[in-house]
């Protein structure tokens, strides 16, 4: 195949559904965009989006070895004309891969200038390019943010920051990044906490930094309402790394945090399976959590190494994990205005372009059969019938006057005192449980 001109993945086809007998490992065996699950196309249930910072900015340099990737097109370094031609690098991936969204930082479009004013004008610069290529591909932005975390100045972190001044730097970066976002027509921005977090409780005021964390955060919502930036914002939990501790520690942490500050109407989760499992939570856990409490956003799709101890952001290959995720996701109707980032990475050992398709050709496929095999257990219904019979004694007579309230300590102990004992307790049956699930995989 000739290659076009400024093509940068040279003979690489536009990746198709070709079923899973296709001979082909840059075909999607599962993920068929337009195929209609719950009565739903696919593309409309998964939402990918590609992560602008691993696929066009990560070099594959580890804290212990340089940059492995080859990229021939970064020929022009950290310049604004580097930044302004990865645009089309970036959409040509996007559009040959068949994603509807993509996500960036700031700074990951475009480089940091010697002044917020320099930075700023860089932004509108790329901003200006990447709303053509949204024009001409239909591709649309999932959500901004903003990079509070990479350069010294924040070393003490952003929005809770020792220094005031930092502080007002942040705000500025923020404001300006949500001005972006809403230019581009984003559908969401993120609040990762960067570098919001400890690292010695000596040397820290936490009550000072939350309530810096709340003022700025309210101050983003105030700005947002400002603009008529009506996409949905998201706080996206991590328990560590970089800090001993980072504020936005999990989802419960999180919700706590914005219903203690009255940020609960306007930012909901974005929650990441990788920064999950840091937490010592499966990410079932964490989406069910937030499902519960109406605060499921979006998700961050990668996947942890269970024998590496940090925040790998490997691309996710495992259908149980999918499955479950995809389980929890329809059980609390979607995540639309949201969707699956693929805050993932290829390793820096996988240092060929092409490896940026197999490695998102993969997670795609993961997720697609996930939703089909969790579509596949809702229709079926018997884990949920045998969940309902787990619980049928609520479902009686003193478990509806219990849940209804109209029951006391008083009521329940003459009770019990008139019957002696509770009923005796059924089996939990974890293990049919488990085999059941596993008969749709
Ligand atoms: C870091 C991380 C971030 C956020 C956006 O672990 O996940 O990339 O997703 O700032
Ligand atoms: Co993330």
């Amino acid at each position: 195949m000739a290659a076009a001109q400024g093509e940068a993945f040279v003979g690489i086809p536009r990746i198709r559904y070709e079923g899973p007998d296709t001979d082909s490992m840059l075909a999607f065996r599962h993920y068929d965009a337009n195929e209609l699950v719950e009565g739903k196309p696919m593309k409309d249930h998964l939402r990918f989006a590609v992560a602008w910072w691993h696929s066009f900015r990560g070099t594959g340099s580890d804290p212990f070895g340089a940059p492995t990737m080859r990229r021939p097109w970064e020929t022009k370094g950290d310049s604004l004309e580097a930044a302004l031609d990865r645009v089309a690098v970036g959409f040509e991936f996007m559009e040959k891969l068949g994603v509807g969204f993509y996500c960036f930082h700031d700074r990951d479009v475009a480089p940091e200038g010697a002044t917020l004013a320099e930075s700023n004008r860089h932004l509108d610069a790329v901003t200006a390019r990447l709303r053509e290529h949204q024009e001409r591909t239909g591709i649309r932005l999932l959500w901004g943010t903003a990079n509070l975390f990479s350069h010294p100045r924040y070393v003490h972190g952003a929005a809770t920051s020792c220094n005031a001044e930092v502080f007002a730097y942040a705000a500025a970066q923020v404001k300006k990044a949500l001005e972006v976002t809403h230019a581009l027509g984003g559908a969401g921005y993120v609040f990762w906490g960067g570098r919001e977090g400890y690292q010695c409780l000596w040397n820290t005021d936490m009550k000072r930094e939350l309530d810096h964390l709340a003022r700025f955060m309210h101050m983003a919502v105030d700005h947002a309402r400002q603009i008529g930036f009506t996409g949905q914002f998201y706080f996206e939990p991590k328990p560590r790394e970089p800090t001993k501790h980072q504020y936005d520690f999990d989802c419960a942490t999180c919700i706590n945090f914005l219903r203690a500050n009255g940020l609960e109407k306007h930012v909901k989760m974005n929650i990441e399976t990788n920064h999950a499992t840091l937490a010592g939570h499966e990410m079932q856990h964490e989406l069910e959590y937030a499902g519960l409490q109406g605060f499921l956003g979006s998700i961050d799709a990668n996947t942890g190494d269970p024998l590496v101890g940090w925040d790998t952001d490997q691309f996710p290959t495992d259908i149980y994990l999918t499955t479950r995720i995809m389980h929890v996701i329809l059980k609390y109707g979607g995540l639309a205005p949201g969707g699956i980032n693929f805050d993932a990475k290829v390793r820096r050992e996988s240092f060929e372009p092409v490896d940026l398709f197999h490695a998102h050709i993969g997670g795609m496929d993961a997720f697609a059969r996930g939703l089909k095999i969790a579509a596949a257990i809702r229709a079926d219904g018997r884990l949920d019938q045998l969940v309902r019979d787990r619980y049928a004694s609520w479902s009686g007579d003193l478990g509806r006057r219990i849940e209804a309230g109209s029951e006391s300590f008083a009521s329940l102990e003459q009770a019990m005192l008139a019957k002696g004992d509770a009923a005796p307790c059924t089996s939990g049956r974890q293990e049919l449980f488990e085999n059941l699930v596993n008969t749709y995989l």
